[in-house]
């Protein structure tokens, strides 16, 4: 198959869904450990991308964007600058003062502003754990 385990492609890439319940974090860097440093958590830069990742996740996922280092700047995990933008009505609202990374919600596919769930930093009074997708880089063979 073109995908590892069990991966889909889309455009350029092979998108893997993780069926654990993690942390933003702890989701993140799941996919660092199992498919390599280069791999994330899926961002969505256009609307062909957010569709794709809703109907593969069929449930609510953690999206790669947060505002964790600012609050009300979202930044994409992979750097991207952030343009398109899908969030549902009245989002992203901070609900509680402490909801700073972003899940798609399902069905739908709107995004929403929620807490990222992790018990190391603890600005978030809420635990919140979902499955989410990884985004493997694609490579190429020098030769
Ligand atoms: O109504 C939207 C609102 O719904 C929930 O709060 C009641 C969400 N909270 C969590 O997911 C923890 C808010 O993020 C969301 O804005
Ligand atoms: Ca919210």
């Amino acid at each position: 198959p073109m995908c590892p385990h069990g991966g889909i492609f889309f455009r350029d890439r092979c998108y893997w869904r993780g069926n654990r319940q993690l942390s933003w974090e702890a989701a993140n860097q799941a996919c660092q450990d199992d498919f390599g440093e280069d791999t994330r958590l899926a961002v969505a830069r256009d609307a062909e991308t957010s569709l794709f990742l809703s109907r593969l996740a069929g449930r609510y996922i953690w999206l790669g964007l947060s505002d964790r280092r600012e609050e009300g700047v979202w930044e994409w995990i992979d750097g991207a600058p952030f343009e398109y933008s899908n969030w549902a009505r009245y989002e992203p609202n901070n609900s509680g003062g402490s909801e700073n990374c972003a899940q798609i919600t399902f069905p739908g596919g709107k995004w929403n502003d929620a807490p990222c769930g992790d018990p190391v930093s603890r600005s978030d009074r809420v635990t919140l754990t979902l499955s989410y997708i990884c985004a493997i880089p694609p490579c190429y063979k020098t030769t």
